[in-house]
């Protein structure tokens, strides 16, 4: 590079807010990230796979597909290892997948809640939710909630959530077996929900059913504004979804996708068309929502009153989740999954100011 365009280039950097430039380690990727963009912060780096932001006080813990739990805080990182009772599937995209804090205990004495892929002595793959317990520096698997959820290759579903309502809410694939999402006794292709302790609460749109909503095809997140949820999935060929859900809802898979319609079932507020965002977690600030996007290497805002949406952190890679804290966005990206290309020291845990966010 000569030198003008040398001085150009860190004129550029400098005024795009570029936060940080990294050399590469011997060994590394060739890539290197760089943020064309408001000033991005990283919190936390060197994570194995993270699937799930949750937050407590100062400290976030960030579920690992591997199987572990990083409490970030006070710029320290610590992974705590989770003690399942069964061994983790080795699926593409299995694993410790949700994760969301009980928010009956204070932080000294935590519980949690927590989805997860596992092999059984007979070959068999399932999905189980499960209380894990906090104990040291480690997390026991305790309770389990919900067992048995058919799993196959792809499409475990995973996400967790607590609604307003204090509910737990549980996202479900169809397990590559679309016509499941149909069915009402299955367990897959649906959105659940369960009272804490796992039993069925008593106004569940289907008598002692834990069916929420269903006709969904690989649903990953989950958030509310007020009391209205929304709901992310990945579509087949593209044409991934966001949905506003209603108690007892059929969203349709594999019926209808992308623009398709037929009556009692729900098209969604936004679908992705030709084009493949992967859409994972979700969190919702000022009447929009923000959506991690895995294929599509960004986090992308659904504005729900001008029923627009598009890009306000890209050059990352793959994101996984994101999560609104006061005046912060906060995300995690994904490029060590398998099927991204690392960028040094990835993956990280990312902040930015919601102020400094604008649309692509
Ligand atoms: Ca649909």
């Amino acid at each position: 590079m000569d030198k003008v365009s040398s001085i150009l280039l860190s004129l550029f950097l400098l005024l795009s807010g570029c936060s940080f430039f990294e050399k590469k380690d011997a060994g590394q990727q060739e890539n290197e990230a760089i943020v064309m963009q408001p000033d991005v912060d990283v919190i936390a780096e060197n994570l194995s796979v993270p699937w799930s932001i949750a937050k407590a006080g100062q400290a976030f813990y960030i579920s690992e597909r591997t199987g572990s739990i990083v409490k970030v805080e006070g710029g320290k990182l610590e992974r705590q290892p989770v003690r399942l009772a069964k061994p983790l599937a080795q699926a593409a995209e299995a694993g410790l997948l949700g994760f969301v804090l009980d928010p009956r205990f204070p932080p000294e004495k935590q519980k949690a809640f927590a989805y997860y892929t596992y092999s059984d002595e007979s070959g068999g793959q399932f999905n189980r939710v499960v209380v894990l317990e906090h104990h040291g520096a480690e997390w026991t698997e305790g309770e389990i909630l919900l067992d048995k959820i058919p799993s196959a290759a792809y499409h475990h579903g995973g996400r967790l959530a607590i609604g307003p309502d204090g509910l737990l809410y549980i996202t479900t694939g169809d397990a590559t077996t679309p016509e499941t999402a149909q069915k009402l006794h299955t367990l897959n292709g649906k959105i659940l929900r369960m009272n804490l302790d796992g039993t069925v609460p008593s106004n569940n749109p289907f008598p002692n059913s834990l069916v929420y909503s269903y006709g969904h095809r690989n649903p990953q997140g989950l958030v509310w504004i007020g009391k209205t949820l929304y709901e992310s999935e990945h579509g087949q060929s593209a044409h991934d979804e966001i949905n506003r859900i209603e108690a007892g809802a059929n969203y349709g898979w594999p019926v209808i996708q992308g623009t398709g319609q037929k009556a009692r079932m729900e098209p969604p507020l936004f679908q992705s068309g030709d084009e493949t965002w992967a859409p994972s977690g979700m969190t919702a600030a000022g009447g929009r929502l923000y959506v991690a996007a895995l294929r599509g290497n960004a986090v992308r805002e659904f504005d729900l009153e001008r029923k627009q949406t598009g890009v306000v952190i890209s050059g990352l890679g793959r994101i996984r989740d994101v999560l609104v804290d006061s005046e912060y966005l906060y995300f995690v990206s994904n490029n060590t999954d398998g099927r991204g290309t690392p960028y040094v020291r990835d993956d990280k845990l990312y902040r930015v100011r919601l102020g400094d966010l604008s649309r692509e």
